[in-house]
């Protein structure tokens, strides 16, 4: 065989061979962090390891797909990084994320062999978009173009870019080019040389199932938590009601709410969500968070400034008293205070289960732990909370706090109408819609029916009129939305 014709047959093994050369295929994504959905396709690029600075990332595999309107990401990065997060603070990058989304070099900011229409500086915080002729507008990220979850650091990360809409194809199918590099001397660049060429799939994703608003037939518990942002439910105190009356909860577990007293909060919900047959709700408060129950509120205790209650259910609901955990521990950049009270929180979880504790529990009861977490900072933090790990030894022994499951369950939580799962956004920030608030719980007494995100700006139009709401009310309630868990006792 000549040189040239044998250089031939292992070019095209070797295209054979590269998963590069494998079209992903359209693909229903839940931006959500977790990569079930991803199967066992194959990376479309592996970048070497070793490659980056030394205090940098070190960029490894990249996924792509996508659903017809947006590019998904799954990238590995080499080593923890709060991806929203310059390298000025703990742990941050200068990742930038480089996309000629109409596959045109004659469009856009020319960089190398693309013409850049999107450019993505993640731990900068910015987008930054080039029109035709290169003109550079910036939008913030609060927008919602650009997702990455998991909020909390990680290595790895599921990213969702909504892609500009382009000029008709004629039949073909879209093409986009990429790729990423850490800004600084030295940053890993993915990949090393030239770009990746992405293929859309043939088909768009249909949307999801809608999550109905509606409780399940049969006995369940429905337990509602929101922060309501600096009490605006007392500033649209009827945008919350007839949200509320949609819903239909057993318990309300409020957070950031200074300025209510607890007889307030009771005498409004007795008001907007009357209990009949003469009951009414029973509110336990500590600082600004309150926990509201149509049972019965036993004991409860306060950590740090988080409420853990005992509520007795109902013998339709198993008869079984459930520990709940409503918490909202400290925001933002406040990892130290955060560690504090997340220890301190699952110390107390510790200590229930062991005969201590601010009240006397049995210990297989249901238990639940909720509420505005602000898990923006480590993910040693929510492996706290879950897992039952401490951040500091000292507060040591580990434990199970699922007890023989282990580690909690968490609930999905996502948006009723899209394959979306933050919880908390605001349009002008400079942050990205993220994930802040969870629910977790124990999986061996309590069985998951249902859990959602009801985002009114994410809902039709017949599904917004079926519940008596408009599509501006969860904007209004407040900067979080809320979180809705159905459960069944086991
Ligand atoms: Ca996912
Ligand atoms: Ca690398
Ligand atoms: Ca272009
Ligand atoms: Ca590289």
């Amino acid at each position: 065989m000549r040189n040239a014709s044998r250089a031939l047959v292992v070019l095209v093994t070797l295209a054979c061979l590269t998963p590069g050369t494998v079209w992903a295929k359209s693909l229903a994504v839940v931006t959500d962090g977790k990569f079930d959905e991803w199967g066992g396709r194959r990376p479309r690029v592996t970048d070497p390891a070793g490659d980056g600075q030394s205090e940098g990332l070190d960029l490894g595999r990249l996924w792509l797909a996508d659903d017809g309107q947006a590019l998904f990401l799954r990238l590995e990065v080499g080593r923890e990084t709060l991806l929203q997060n310059s390298p000025n603070q703990v742990i941050g990058n200068l990742l930038r994320l480089y996309l000629d989304t109409d596959r045109k070099k004659t469009t856009g900011l020319p960089v190398g062999s693309l013409g850049v229409d999107l450019e993505i500086r993640f731990g900068e915080r910015r987008i930054i978009r080039y029109d035709a002729a290169g003109n550079a507008t910036e939008e913030p990220p609060g927008a919602g173009a650009v997702q990455a979850l998991p909020t909390f650091s990680s290595d790895v990360f599921e990213i969702r870019v909504e892609l500009p809409p382009v000029e008709k194809l004629s039949g073909k199918r879209r093409k986009v080019r990429l790729f990423l590099r850490e800004e600084g001397a030295g940053g890993d660049r993915l990949p090393n040389a030239g770009t990746v060429t992405y293929k859309l799939g043939k088909k768009a994703v249909a949307p999801p199932k809608p999550i109905a608003l509606e409780r399940a037939a049969g006995d369940t518990l429905r337990i509602v938590s929101i922060n309501v942002e600096d009490a605006l439910i007392g500033v649209v105190p009827e945008i919350y009601a007839r949200f509320l009356q949609s819903i239909q909860p057993d318990i309300v577990c409020l957070q950031s709410l200074r300025e209510w007293s607890a007889s307030l909060t009771a005498e409004y919900l007795d008001m907007v969500l009357p209990l009949g047959g003469g009951r009414t709700w029973t509110v336990t408060q500590v600082d600004d968070i309150h926990t509201a129950s149509a049972f019965p509120i036993l004991a409860a205790g306060s950590i740090d400034a988080n409420l853990v209650t005992q509520i007795e259910l109902p013998a339709a609901l198993g008869g079984r008293n459930l520990v709940l955990f409503n918490i909202h521990p400290p925001c933002c950049d406040n990892d130290p205070g955060r560690d504090e009270e997340v220890d301190n929180l699952m110390a107390t979880w510790r200590d229930l289960l062991s005969g201590g504790g601010p009240f006397a529990i049995d210990p297989e009861d249901p238990m639940i732990l909720l509420g505005d977490m602000n898990l923006v900072g480590f993910q040693r933090q929510f492996r706290t909370l879950r897992d039952g790990v401490f951040v500091d030894s000292s507060n040591g022994p580990d434990f199970a706090p699922g007890r023989a499951e282990g580690s909690l369950r968490e609930a999905p939580l996502r948006h009723t109408h899209r394959r979306l799962i933050h919880t908390w956004r605001r349009a002008g920030s400079d942050f990205s819609p993220g994930k802040l608030d969870f629910a977790l719980y124990t999986g061996d007494a309590l069985e998951l029916v249902q859990s959602f995100v009801p985002d009114t700006e994410g809902m039709p139009q017949e599904a917004l009129d079926a519940a008596g709401l408009e599509a501006g009310d969860t904007l209004e309630m407040s900067d979080h939305l809320p979180l809705v868990v159905d459960f069944e006792p086991r």
